[in-house]
């Protein structure tokens, strides 16, 4: 039975993942989680307990979290990449995906969300927190970045498929600026990586939905 994956093209989480099956060409049937197909949500809110996405559904079996739909694909219908080395190379870029994951989308997710919320219920404190958050993750990162040209070295892994997205949107909410110039040229590759080229240009159409205002340099 055919891979099933539901996201959005403007997600970063469901990004995140296309850049893994695109790069991999790897078939699946993409069920869009937009207005128009209901039935999308319906089948999303019997599986995810939060409601969150991405999705990918194998054979009829659930699989969510990106980071363990990636693995699985990589265990169950392997392409040319492999997004987990073994050995510590392996436990390096885990390590790397939860940092972007966590520190990097996590605290961009905490600023978008605030922005969203009715202005009685925002909280400056937090968004603060956040945004100061940002600045330490960008500043481990310019220090401990190696020579690329990817993450984790040579490869384009799982790790990098988590810092397209997350370094992608999270210079919209507070810039890198070129007081960072390895980590604003990492950026700079994730961001002419084909698959990453198509992931943006797919999210392109949405950005009105950026509640802070998409800036033009991307
Ligand atoms: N840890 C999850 C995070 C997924 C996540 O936060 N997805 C966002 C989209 S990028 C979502 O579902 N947002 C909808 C909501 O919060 O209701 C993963 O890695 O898949």
């Amino acid at each position: 039975m055919s891979l099933q994956f539901f996201g959005h093209p403007f997600s970063s989480y469901t990004q995140k993942v296309l850049i893994a099956l695109w790069a991999d060409g790897t078939p699946f049937e993409y069920r869009v989680l937009e207005k128009e197909f209901p039935e999308n949500f319906e089948e999303l809110k019997r599986h995810s307990p939060f409601g969150l996405f991405p999705l990918l559904i194998d054979g009829g079996e659930p699989v969510l979290e990106s980071s363990i739909i990636i693995e699985y694909l990589q265990r169950h219908h392997p392409g040319p990449n492999r997004w987990i080395p073994d050995g510590d190379l392996g436990l390096k870029v885990r390590f790397l995906d939860r940092f972007f994951d966590l520190y990097v989308m996590g605290n961009m997710q905490a600023v978008v969300g605030n922005a969203l919320r009715p202005e009685d219920d925002r909280d400056p404190f937090g968004v603060d927190r956040s945004r100061q958050r940002l600045h330490t993750a960008y500043d481990w990162l310019e220090a401990n970045l190696g020579d690329g040209p990817w993450a984790a070295g040579d490869a384009f892994t799982l790790a990098d498929c988590a810092a397209a997205p997350s370094l992608f949107y999270a210079d919209w909410v507070e810039e890198i600026g070129p007081e960072r110039p390895r980590l604003a040229a990492y950026r700079a590759r994730l961001l002419a990586h084909p698959p990453v080229v198509r992931a943006v240009e797919e999210g392109r159409p949405y950005r009105p939905y950026f509640p802070l205002g998409a800036p033009d340099r991307d």
